[in-house]
């Protein structure tokens, strides 16, 4: 028996959430950190996947209801990959819906978001989490409940969610854009991160492999001179790129793993003496870089397909919620006509390669 199906349960229940509801309450008072409580919680989560099991060859359920929540709902990458989400879900036969914060460190928005949605009892959540730690008590309670949670994007820690849909390997796409950095300025002279918000789990992963590309030998005469955050916010990004500019005049390169970053700090360049000068690479779309490669601001950048990644997270959280996946390394499933895509160690599973765009490809991509 289901807990959605036991009107007791379900009483239970949203007394159980609505004490989340106040603690989270509580906790983001003060701080986006709640480790202390991660670890209760966590248990209960994992102990959920650990008695399930798949059943590869399980119907889709009918009438599930497949609930985004992006970092950041009026970030252009998000329209795209939730849109991608809206057609994949739809397309087989299932109810999307999108909620979130229009900032991108509005953690406590975030986990309120979880608590309305459990509260709701949607099927699944497909989450990018702007916080590692600070989702954890909330989903792992939405997996209590009998919610199926999907990290996708950005990840929370591993006990708090089902599985994390990934755009690509992290170890590449961190040491991939230091070597497009270092072609760019011939290996040599003083570059700068300008980053999404300090506590995003996506990019700080990306910045440790960057850090650790930059100790090979060949890139001695590179120094990383200044991490900076914008938040994902248009302007802040701005203000940060023209901050490092004065700070460090002779700043060779800037990289932005964030597409809001790399698209403001592409504005100023271009504004600026500095256009062609200082060299820039990271995470753009196509569609927010293309004048900036075209009139010399930007040689190359690189990104996957967010709409492909929606899809990829909403084909998991139907495979999660129909039962024929439970999240465990090695199974498989089938992603609509994207094909099938096997789970690996942590729960997670990779989209695939990322695409370098510039001056002689960005012409045939629209996104
Ligand atoms: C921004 C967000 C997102 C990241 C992309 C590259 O839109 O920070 O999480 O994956 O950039």
């Amino acid at each position: 028996m289901s807990y959605r199906t036991a009107p007791a349960r379900r009483a239970a229940a949203a007394v159980a959430v609505v004490a989340v509801v106040a603690l989270s309450a509580a906790a983001c008072g003060g701080t986006t950190k709640k480790s202390s409580s991660d670890s209760d919680s966590a248990s209960a989560g994992s102990g959920t996947k650990a008695s399930a099991s798949a059943d590869p060859n399980a119907p889709i359920k009918k009438g599930l209801t497949i609930a985004y929540l992006p970092k950041q709902v009026n970030n252009p990458y998000f329209t795209i990959s939730d849109n991608g989400g809206k057609k994949a879900v739809e397309a087989l036969g299932e109810k999307y819906k999108e909620v979130g914060t229009s900032s991108g460190t509005d953690t406590a928005g975030q986990v309120s978001y979880v608590n309305t949605l459990t509260q709701q009892q949607v099927s699944a959540i497909a989450v990018s989490a702007q916080d590692p730690g600070a989702l954890c008590t909330a989903l792992n309670q939405a997996r209590k409940n009998g919610v199926k949670v999907v990290t996708y994007d950005s990840d929370t820690n591993t006990n708090c969610r089902d599985a994390f849909v990934s755009q690509a390997s992290a170890e590449d796409l961190g040491r991939t854009e230091v070597q497009l950095m270092a072609k760019q300025i011939n290996n040599k002279g003083q570059i700068a991160i300008l980053s999404a918000a300090q506590t995003a789990t996506n990019q700080n992963t990306w910045i440790d492999f960057m850090k650790d590309e930059l100790k090979k030998p060949e890139y001695k005469d590179i120094q990383l001179v200044k991490v900076a955050y914008g938040n994902d916010d248009a302007q802040a990004s701005f203000q940060q790129t023209q901050g490092l500019l004065q700070q460090y005049p002779n700043l060779k390169g800037i990289i932005s793993p964030t597409t809001v970053g790399i698209k403001a700090a592409a504005q100023y360049l271009s504004g600026s003496k500095y256009k062609g000068k200082v060299q820039l690479t990271g995470l753009g779309t196509p569609n927010d870089m293309r004048a900036y490669v075209n009139n010399g601001t930007v040689q190359s950048f690189e990104l996957w397909d967010p709409a492909k990644l929606g899809a990829l997270a909403g084909y998991t959280a139907v495979a999660l919620a129909s039962g024929q996946i439970t999240g465990a390394e090695g199974e498989t499933f089938t992603a609509g006509d994207m094909g099938t895509f096997t789970i690996g160690k942590d729960s997670v599973i990779v989209l695939g390669k990322p695409t370098v765009f510039d001056k002689a490809n960005i012409g045939q991509f629209n996104f």
